[in-house]
């Protein structure tokens, strides 16, 4: 199920092949209320109980018909329908949602010491013997972002952040993309308003996939999961939201009308229950030293889980008592969160040296006198940018604390001042580029500077090069940093097209050349003029466009020339392309550079074309398909070929998940298979006026 459901949500654009709709609406009524009810169990069934029920082809099909009922009849379109994940346009701010509770903080703990202080105080204020047992629940603390959701009458009305604890902003239609979370709770007992509080977080791969993105598209990097989770939620275009995979764990609750549970823990099976994730891994404990027994077995478990976790929070399990309890400030007494002490660990930073990225940016790095923390050596960390330096005043000299939380590049936390020596001086960035000498600019309200000089910087033009021939780009095996170098040190290339028209006499003089290596990279290159056109356009690295996005653009262009010719309005109606997408892609198709550029690869007889890796429709989505026997019209190879062409897929083997079998001559053991698993079994003929009418 990960692919499929892992996919932007929004399918509305999808042409399927699908059973046969009914033709009256209360029928397809009917049939869309079976539907949902089933993905909506399909649906718990991955993300609550981590069981899967059926496999991604099943999923899609049957998400697929819904999405063929709700555009033969759009008066069945209801707001809950898992049809209508994304779709919500873009907001210049975000609206103001006042909590119905507020949203607490909690306390913290950072030693058993606490924890039993903790423990005693609650006894106390319960007027209890000291010596008498609480029973507490202790739970995994999620490093997030704290969220509250209204269901009301079981339909997910609101989202929003936990702002000042009292008002958030309304994040409604982003959360709403979260493929994990209900839009419906399940199960008929649904109190008429409830106030479902979370974290909404990100794990540690898919906090890497997201900065590779960004590094590859030149955009900054977020420096930790929790960064990047939020920077997700508070996007203005939930399409951004809906492609960065969002995880959420339910754990709380503010107001509620027509529920109300007798302990925490029962509160979370009733979650489960409602179809709402919950963090698997939490205990309920008898007293304090059972607690106290958890915190220290998750000391070293907590590494191994692929999010960020930086403590337990520890709760008294009956609600009764909870509500005895009550809070102080704005922390509650029956709960603490004990916190784990971070990686820490003091180093001296030996030097700042600026990188300049592939679209000109000017990254600050701090080399750092190395030092392990938590058994990794660290001898570098990021500075991200000058607002970062001078908030933090970090100088060259100084001695600073850095921290590694979870697998992320170390961070410098603060600068030990006592330990500043003399004569230290303020970081500022340079004002000319490090490479070409360029004065750099800093647009207004923007945290990058950059290197304007985008055709001639040798820096930009060397991490360009080494973008466009690596392996997801063009491919071209061999042809190292230093090579490029030399080459562009020599005018050899000014742009990457100038690759395709390099001898065997340029490359002989360079460093590290051999007779045999220059022959390879030859090859390579004049293999590479067959690449796809997703590739080429990942190659060119434009700004904000990843491969992602280049296989977006790829699938909806076809040539480069239409590419080329397309407005940025005409880019941003492209599904999953946004305005600075957009807008970045025509500014780079503008510019005289670009189209020399063009030329050049025309003249050198580069053909991306097409992608036929890359589906040009979701024609056959969800479906699959088996070829056997003599084929008399196409060959198998060309027949699979069509079927991924158009968004199916090509199996060699007939099993329960296979859609259709196509018989040619002599089919044999698959047939019979085929025949006894109800699978339809089709003729080439009748496989062919399945395609679409363009073949
Ligand atoms: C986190 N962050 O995982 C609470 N939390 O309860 C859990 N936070 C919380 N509970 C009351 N598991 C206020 C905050």
């Amino acid at each position: 199920m990960a692919t499929s459901q892992d996919a932007p949500a929004d399918v509305s654009n999808r042409k399927t092949m699908t059973p046969t709709l009914p033709d009256d609406i209360h029928a397809a009524a009917e049939r869309a209320r079976v539907l949902r009810d089933e993905l909506q169990r399909h649906n718990i069934a991955y993300y609550v109980h981590d069981a899967p029920t059926v496999s991604d082809a099943e999923y899609d099909a049957l998400m697929n018909e819904l999405v063929a009922l709700e555009t033969k009849f759009p008066e069945l379109v209801s707001p809950d329908s898992p049809t209508q994940r994304v779709g919500a346009a873009p907001v210049s701010a975000f609206g103001s949602i006042t909590h119905k509770r507020p949203m607490l903080s909690l306390g913290n703990a950072f030693s058993d010491e606490d924890l039993r202080s903790f423990d005693t105080r609650a006894k106390r204020a319960l007027g209890m013997d000291l010596a008498a047992p609480v029973d507490y629940i202790c739970e995994l603390k999620m490093d997030g972002l704290a969220v509250s959701l209204t269901y009301e009458n079981g339909v997910f009305t609101q989202g929003a952040t936990r702002g000042d604890g009292t008002t958030g902003e309304d994040i409604t239609q982003n959360l709403r993309t979260l493929k994990s979370l209900p839009l419906r709770l399940h199960g008929d007992k649904c109190p008429a308003l409830i106030e479902i509080r979370g974290e909404v977080f990100l794990t540690h791969q898919e906090f890497a996939r997201i900065n590779a993105e960004r590094e590859k598209s030149g955009e900054p990097t977020f420096a930790n999961p929790r960064n990047a989770a939020a920077g997700s939620l508070r996007q203005l275009d939930p399409r951004i939201t809906a492609g960065r995979r969002l995880q959420i764990y339910l754990y709380g609750i503010g107001e509620t009308q027509g529920y109300r549970p007798d302990t925490q823990a029962g509160l979370l099976d009733q979650y489960r229950a409602w179809g709402l994730p919950t963090n698997p891994f939490r205990q309920l404990c008898a007293n304090i030293e059972e607690v106290i027994a958890f915190v220290g077995e998750w000391q070293d478990k907590k590494n191994a889980i692929d999010y960020d976790m930086d403590g337990v929070v520890v709760k008294v399990n009956d609600i009764r008592l909870q509500e005895e309890l009550g809070q102080v400030a704005r922390a509650p007494r029956w709960a603490i969160a004990y916190k784990y002490p971070a990686l820490q660990v003091q180093t001296k930073v030996e030097d700042i040296v600026v990188q300049v990225g592939r679209t000109g940016s000017l990254t600050p790095l701090a080399w750092l006198a190395s030092v392990a923390v938590g058994g990794v050596k660290v001898s570098r960390a990021t500075l991200h940018n000058q607002d970062e330096i001078e908030r933090k005043d970090i100088r060259i000299g100084d001695t600073v604390v850095i921290q590694r939380a979870g697998e992320v590049i170390p961070e410098v936390v603060r600068v030990v001042l006592e330990a500043r020596p003399e004569g230290t001086v303020p970081y500022r960035l340079p004002d000319t580029c490090p490479s070409c000498g360029t004065p750099v600019v800093r647009p207004e309200g923007e945290a990058v500077t950059r290197c304007p000089n985008v055709a001639g910087c040798p820096a930009q033009l060397q991490t360009r090069f080494e973008h466009f021939v690596s392996r997801n780009a063009l491919d071209i095996a061999g042809l190292g940093e230093r090579h490029i170098a030399q080459l562009i040190a020599a005018g050899l290339v000014k742009d990457p097209a100038d690759l395709f028209f390099l001898k065997k006499d340029d490359l002989l003089p360079l460093e590290r050349m051999g007779d045999k290596l220059a022959d390879n990279i030859l090859n390579a290159i004049e293999k590479s003029k067959k690449t796809t056109l997703s590739r080429l356009i990942f190659g060119f690295g434009m700004r904000h466009v990843g491969e992602r996005a280049s296989t977006v653009l790829a699938r909806r262009y076809h040539t480069l020339e239409k590419l080329a010719a397309a407005t940025a309005d005409e880019l941003e109606a492209v599904h999953e392309i946004g305005r600075i997408t957009a807008e970045s892609v025509a500014a780079f198709f503008a510019l005289p550079e670009t189209k020399t550029m063009l030329d050049k690869l025309h003249r050198a007889g580069v053909e991306a074309a097409g992608d036929d890796s890359a589906p040009v429709s979701d024609h056959f989505a969800g479906k699959t398909f088996v070829f056997t026997g003599a084929l008399t019209q196409r060959t198998r190879e060309e027949a699979e070929a069509l079927v991924r062409r158009f968004g199916g897929r090509a199996s060699g083997s007939v099993s329960k998940q296979t859609s259709y079998l196509v018989a040619g001559e002599n089919a044999g053991s698959k047939l019979t298979k085929a025949q006894s698993l109800n699978v339809t079994v089709l003729t080439e003929d009748e496989f062919a006026s399945l395609l679409p009418d363009s073949v």
